[in-house]
């Protein structure tokens, strides 16, 4: 099984299974879309599957065999080159000049043929296909089918006689993907609904609520944000990008009434020092209920990160209640930061950062599997189980001419789905940091509490 799980995944890989809502060619309205097509491209994948087909046959006693045109003819091609069993080829529609031949290769009458397929839906067009083989004076007792979509078409080939050998259902694809997170619960209820013959519900379901993600995080550091965010009706993170303990103190009185956590980049305080900076920090955070959040970006082995999240003059494990990482280091980086809740750098909002689709691909599986992730930094939805955090918000402005670039409270919840909203220069460089951190709590609480209201 781990062996077929893992040469799936590898299937996936090229595009063969996309999730959302297709209309078939019978008209009806599927969560899901098969094309194999791409496999035969990739002469590695073919030879695997070819073997893996030939396994599910109890023995190889065919005289000839025959893919269903076009998607399975590659495949049929590469089963015979795999098991020296001669291929014949059967045409779409019969040559309508010369030999009007439907059936190309050699072959006698009375052989057997194995018939190869690479998606079995209802089975109608297999059973339109099969006594065109017949005719030949060819017989089918056998198919070998790649993915099974489970509307009947197996069920009924047996019920004709027919022996099918599927490699992978529907279902089961369905569980190796939510296995390896690529598939989320609504989406395996969705298809399961599906194959049950329900009628399905596309409409994209409103965003969950605060309290269903409390229930659902297992974080404590998760769940104390999102305490906190229920208790202030406010999803905001002040950034505290100040360069003086004095700043840093004040900007958190000032703000802390409004905020959720307040973050900060420690290593740009200049007259740092543990007890005067962090120790009244944490006092003041207490105060007025926030969390601290460093965002000190790891970027490097476990072993360094450990330290440099442990040592140092900043000692961050001792009073960060959320912490920033890349993830480029790979999943056991994350492993040492015990005490803090890990955000993931999913995607940057600077201009021209690298991470692009692929990389947020990969370092979403990462911040999905790793136990110290609650959440990712990234400028495009990421799935419900990990909580978002937007930077790049400000009222005013839509860039800083270095680089960031901003959208508003209403874009990150409405677009993005984010659940918390990061404020930097748009409160500590205001006139009065107390009234704009007000005004951006408002505002993304709204932007919040609209976002639940869509249908
Ligand atoms: P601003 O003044 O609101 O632009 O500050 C944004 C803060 O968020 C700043 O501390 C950045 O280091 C931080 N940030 C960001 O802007 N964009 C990102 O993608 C990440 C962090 Br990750």
């Amino acid at each position: 099984m781990e062996n077929k799980k893992a040469f799936f995944l590898e299937c996936y890989k090229h595009g063969i299974i996309k999730f959302g809502k297709f209309t078939l060619k019978s008209g009806i309205e599927s969560p899901f879309y098969v094309d194999l097509r791409p496999l035969a491209s990739d002469p590695k994948i073919l030879k695997q599957l070819a073997h893996h087909l030939l396994n599910l046959l109890p023995d190889r006693n065919f005289d000839l065999i025959c893919g269903v045109p076009y998607a399975a003819l590659p495949m049929a091609t590469a089963i015979s080159l795999e098991s020296q069993i001669p291929l014949i080829i059967k045409r779409k529609e019969a040559k309508t000049y010369g030999t009007k031949k439907l059936i190309e290769g050699v072959f006698q009458k009375g052989q057997s043929c194995l018939l190869v397929e690479d998606v079995i839906t209802s089975g109608k067009s297999l059973l339109e296909t099969i006594p065109e083989i017949e005719n030949e004076g060819l017989s089918v007792a056998d198919i070998l089918i790649v993915l099974d979509r489970q509307q009947g078409g197996t069920a009924l080939l047996e019920s004709k006689g027919f022996r099918v050998h599927t490699l992978f259902t529907i279902s089961e694809v369905c569980t190796i993907l939510r296995e390896e997170n690529l598939l989320d619960d609504k989406q395996v209820q969705r298809i399961n609904a599906f194959l049950e013959g329900n009628p399905i519900q596309f409409d994209t379901p409103s965003r969950l609520s605060y309290e269903q993600k409390r229930e659902r995080q297992n974080h404590s550091a998760a769940k104390k944000l999102l305490e906190i965010a229920l208790d202030k009706k406010s999803n905001l993170i002040a950034s505290a990008d100040v360069i003086t303990t004095k700043e840093l103190h004040e900007l958190a009185e000032n703000v802390g009434p409004h905020i959720v956590a307040l973050k900060t980049h420690i290593d740009i305080i200049t007259d740092f020092d543990y007890d005067k900076t962090i120790l009244p920090l944490i006092d003041i955070a207490q105060k007025h209920n926030f969390l601290l959040m460093e965002d000190r970006k790891f970027a490097d082995i476990g072993n360094t990160q450990e330290l440099q999240y442990s040592y140092g003059i900043y000692r961050i494990s001792a009073w960060a209640d959320l912490i920033t990482s890349q993830v480029i280091g790979g999943s056991p980086s994350l492993d040492f930061f015990h005490n803090s809740g890990v955000i993931a750098i999913v995607g940057m909002s600077s201009k021209g950062a690298l991470t692009d689709a692929n990389y947020r691909e990969e370092a979403l599986k990462i911040a999905l599997s790793h136990p110290n992730v609650i959440g990712g930094v990234a400028q495009n939805p990421i799935p419900e189980e990990l909580l978002l955090f937007t930077p790049g918000i400000n009222l005013e402005t839509s860039g800083d001419g270095k680089g960031q670039q901003y959208s508003t409270p209403q874009h990150a919840f409405k677009n993005l789905q984010t659940d918390f909203i990061i404020v930097g220069r748009g409160i500590y460089k205001a006139d009065q940091p107390e009234k704009a951190a007000l005004d951006y709590k408002i505002a993304g609480w709204q932007a919040y509490t609209d976002a639940l209201k869509k249908p």
